[in-house]
């Protein structure tokens, strides 16, 4: 790890790790935040990509607002993609894929910020270890149509796989992701689950938060 944030603390952190832009949201990203927060999610990803996602300057302020709300909370705010936006807004990290910016030119850019990578398999990871990742993004574990070009779904035998090979880098799991499932992920060997529409189009987002919350700590005490 080459973050400023402690082992322990980013594991913390991935607990409840809440991604979102607007085209994820039924009413205003700012109320979705904010109740999530409520809710207890302990780290934000502004992903604000896909079909009417913003750009430019539409982008960069609702960017600003969801940080301002995250720093408010003492929550860590991490961008997808977007390094330069990252940069502008001294945000606490990037989130990145296969298909983005290779990471050394990324870590090059944003110093000891916390450097999430997307991984798929096995090869992925030990790509993504080597050049220097924080965390591992891994999934669809379970079947998403958030993403409309995700690969088919792991399950969570990846996550066992790669625990199994020796990998001990904070580990995230991502893609159809509720409740229910949430205990499954972190057993297999996740820190934690990210989610997007658990969250972002629950009814209620302080309960349905505040149970994805139990579901991980509980599992947490178990361990
Ligand atoms: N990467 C893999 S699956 C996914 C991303 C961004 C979408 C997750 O969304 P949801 O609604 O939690 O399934
Ligand atoms: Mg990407």
């Amino acid at each position: 790890m080459t973050t400023t944030f402690t082992d322990a603390k980013l594991r913390e952190a991935l607990k409840v790790y809440f991604i979102m832009g607007s085209i994820n949201c039924l009413k205003s990203p700012v109320e979705v935040l904010t109740e999530a927060i409520c809710g207890g999610i302990t780290m934000f990803q502004f992903r604000e990509k896909g079909t009417n996602a913003l750009v430019g300057e539409e982008k960069y302020a609702l960017a600003e607002e969801l940080q301002f709300i995250c720093k408010k909370y003492k929550i860590p705010f991490i961008v997808n993609d977007d390094i330069a936006l990252a940069q502008t807004l001294k945000a606490d990290g990037v989130h990145i894929g296969q298909e983005d910016d290779p990471i050394p030119v990324v870590r090059e850019q944003i110093g000891d910020k916390i450097l999430g990578v997307s991984v798929h398999n096995v090869e992925e990871a030990k790509i993504a270890l080597q050049k220097g990742a924080d965390y591992f993004g891994v999934g669809p574990i379970f079947p998403t149509t958030t993403k409309a070009d995700a690969k088919p779904a792991s399950g969570v035998a990846i996550l066992t796989e790669l625990r199994m090979k020796g990998y001990s880098l904070p580990i995230v799991g991502i893609g159809g992701i509720t409740a229910k499932n949430a205990s499954q992920v972190i057993k297999a060997g996740a820190d934690g689950v990210s989610v997007i529409t658990a969250i972002s189009l629950a009814d209620n987002i302080v309960h349905a938060t505040k149970v994805l919350n139990e579901a991980i700590i509980q599992n947490d005490r178990k361990n």
